[in-house]
C-alpha cells in the first residue's frame, strides 16, 4: 500500500501518524522530563531523524542556488536582453515578489499567527542577532567567495553566482560548454532535490510527532491559522495586488486574463513546477493573449527562475509564524533581510517541486530562526506548495502582458477574442 502511494500521498499520512502519535504521547503524559519516552523516543530517536533530514535540507542550499541562479542568468541567452525589456521585466519581478513578502509578513503580523506557543528548543539554539542592516549591505560583496559558500552567507553567494552569470554571458560562444556543464550540473543538483523530497515522509513524521508531543491540539490550530493566513495573502496578491497592477499598467481586461489562465494554473497547481508548466504558460500568453513571442520567450522562462511571488508569501508567513511558535522576537530589520532574501534568493531558484522549502531553510538561517521549525510546517507543505506555483506562474504570465503591452508587442484583438487559441491549449 506505502509502495503505491505517490510523495504527496506518503506525507499526508505521514503526517496524519507523526500528529496521532504525537497526540497520545502529549495526552497520556508519556513526555516526563527524564523518562524513557522523553529521552530514547522524542528527544532520542525522532529528534536524530528529524536532524537529519532538516540538514539533508540545509546541505542542499548552497549548491541549489549558487549554480541554479548562474544558470538562471546565463539562461537569459544574450547579455543584450539585459537592455530595455530585460531591465523593465527584471525590475517588474521584484517589486511585485516584495510586494507579495510584504503582503505576508503583514497579515502573518496582523492576525500574530503561532503566538503563545513558545514550543522548547534544543539548549544548543540561540537567536541570532540580526547584523545591523548597513552590515548586512556591506557583506554582500563577499572579499572570499569560497569562504561566503563554506559559512553560508547566502547573500555574499548570490551576489557573486549573479556577477558570475553575467560574465559568462559577455564572453558570450566561448563559453557555451562551460553554460551546458553548469546545466548539467544543475540537473544533478535537482535530482538531489527530488531525493531528499522523497526523505520527507520520514522527516515530516519525526518532527510532527516530536512538536505534537510537547505541545498537543496547541499546534494543529496554530497549524491552522498559517495555513489559512497563506492562504488569504496568495489569494490577495494574486487577485487583488496583481490585477490591479496588470490593469494599472496595461489597461488589460481582468476578466479575460483570469479566464484564460484558467488552464495554466491548474496544471501549476497540478504538478507544483513552473519550469513543467512554461509550455502551457507560452502557449497561452502568445496564441490566447496575444503576446509577442519575442517577449514571451524572454519573460516566461526568466519568470520562472527569477519570479516566486507564491514562494515569497510562504517564505513571509513561515517567518512569522516560526518566529511566534519559538517565541524569537524579529526586528524591523530582520523583517527587512527576510525581504531581501526571499526576493534574491527566488531569482535564481528553478521551480521544481519543494524548492521553496530548501530556500525557506536558508532565509530561517539567516534570521537567526531554528531550522527545525520546517518540520512543523512540511507535512502541509505539499498542498500550499501547489497553490503557490499557480500564484507564482500566474505572476509570470501577468507581468509578461505588461511588458508586453508596453513594448507594444500585445496584439488585443486576440487577447480580447474569446476564443483565441483556444484550440491549442
Ligand atoms: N514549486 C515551486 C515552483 O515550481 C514553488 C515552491 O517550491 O515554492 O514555483
Amino acid at each position: 500500500m506505502w509502495k503505491n502511494l505517490g510523495l504527496t500521498g506518503k506525507i499526508i499520512v505521514a503526517m496524519i501518524l507523526g500528529i496521532i502519535v504525537g497526540l497520545v504521547i502529549n495526552g497520556l503524559n508519556l513526555n516526563g522530563e527524564g523518562g524513557f519516552v522523553n529521552t530514547y523516543i522524542t528527544n532520542g530517536f525522532f529528534a536524530i531523524v528529524g536532524t537529519l533530514f532538516v540538514n539533508s535540507l540545509k546541505m542542499l542550499v548552497v549548491p541549489l542556488v549558487l549554480v541554479s541562479l548562474i544558470c538562471g542568468v546565463c539562461g537569459i541567452g544574450d547579455i543584450r536582453l539585459l537592455g530595455r525589456i530585460g531591465t523593465k521585466t527584471f525590475f517588474i519581478y521584484m517589486v511585485t515578489t516584495a510586494l507579495a513578502i510584504a503582503t505576508a509578513i503583514g497579515l502573518g503580523s496582523l492576525f500574530g499567527i503561532g503566538s503563545g506557543m513558545n514550543i522548547a528548543t534544543d539548549a544548543a539554539f540561540e537567536a541570532k542577532e540580526a547584523p545591523p542592516l548597513l552590515e548586512v549591505f556591506s557583506n554582500i560583496v563577499p572579499s572570499n567567495p569560497i569562504a561566503a559558500m563554506v559559512n553560508g552567507d547566502m547573500l555574499s553567494i548570490i551576489f557573486f553566482a549573479i556577477l558570475l552569470g553575467v560574465s559568462i554571458l559577455m564572453v558570450g560562444k566561448p563559453a557555451k560548454g562551460l553554460v551546458q556543464s553548469l546545466e548539467l550540473i544543475n540537473e544533478v543538483i535537482l535530482k538531489m532535490v527530488t531525493i531528499i523530497m522523497n526523505l520527507a515522509p520520514y522527516g515530516v513524521f519525526a518532527l510532527l510527532a516530536k512538536a505534537m508531543s510537547e505541545l498537543g491540539f496547541e499546534l494543529i490550530l496554530s497549524l491552522l491559522s498559517y495555513m489559512a493566513v497563506l492562504v488569504g495573502s496568495l489569494a490577495f496578491h494574486f487577485f487583488v495586488t496583481m490585477m490591479i497592477i496588470l490593469k494599472l499598467f496595461s489597461g488589460l481586461s481582468i476578466r479575460t486574463f483570469l479566464t484564460k489562465m484558467r488552464e495554466v494554473q491548474i496544471f501549476a497547481f497540478s504538478t507544483s513546477s513552473s519550469n513543467a508548466t512554461i509550455p502551457i504558460t507560452l502557449r497561452t500568453v502568445t496564441k490566447r493573449m496575444g503576446v509577442d513571442n519575442s517577449v514571451a520567450s524572454f519573460t516566461v522562462p526568466f519568470g520562472a527562475t527569477i519570479n516566486m511571488d507564491g514562494t515569497a508569501i510562504m517564505q513571509g508567513t513561515a517567518t512569522i509564524f516560526i518566529a511566534n511558535i519559538y517565541g524569537v522576537d524579529l526586528s524591523v530589520v530582520d523583517y527587512l533581510i527576510v525581504i531581501l532574501m526571499s526576493v534574491l534568493a527566488s531569482i535564481g531558484t528553478a521551480g521544481v517541486p519543494g524548492v521553496g522549502l530548501i530556500m525557506l531553510s536558508m532565509v530561517f538561517a539567516q534570521v537567526g530562526l531554528p531550522v527545525e521549525g520546517i518540520g512543523l510546517i512540511l507535512g502541509v507543505d505539499r498542498i500550499l506548495d501547489m497553490l503557490r506555483t499557480a500564484v507564482n506562474v500566474g505572476g509570470d504570465a501577468a507581468v509578461t502582458a505588461i511588458v508586453a503591452k508596453s513594448e507594444s508587442k500585445l496584439d488585443l484583438a486576440v487577447y480580447n477574442d474569446p476564443d483565441a487559441g483556444s484550440k491549442d491549449v
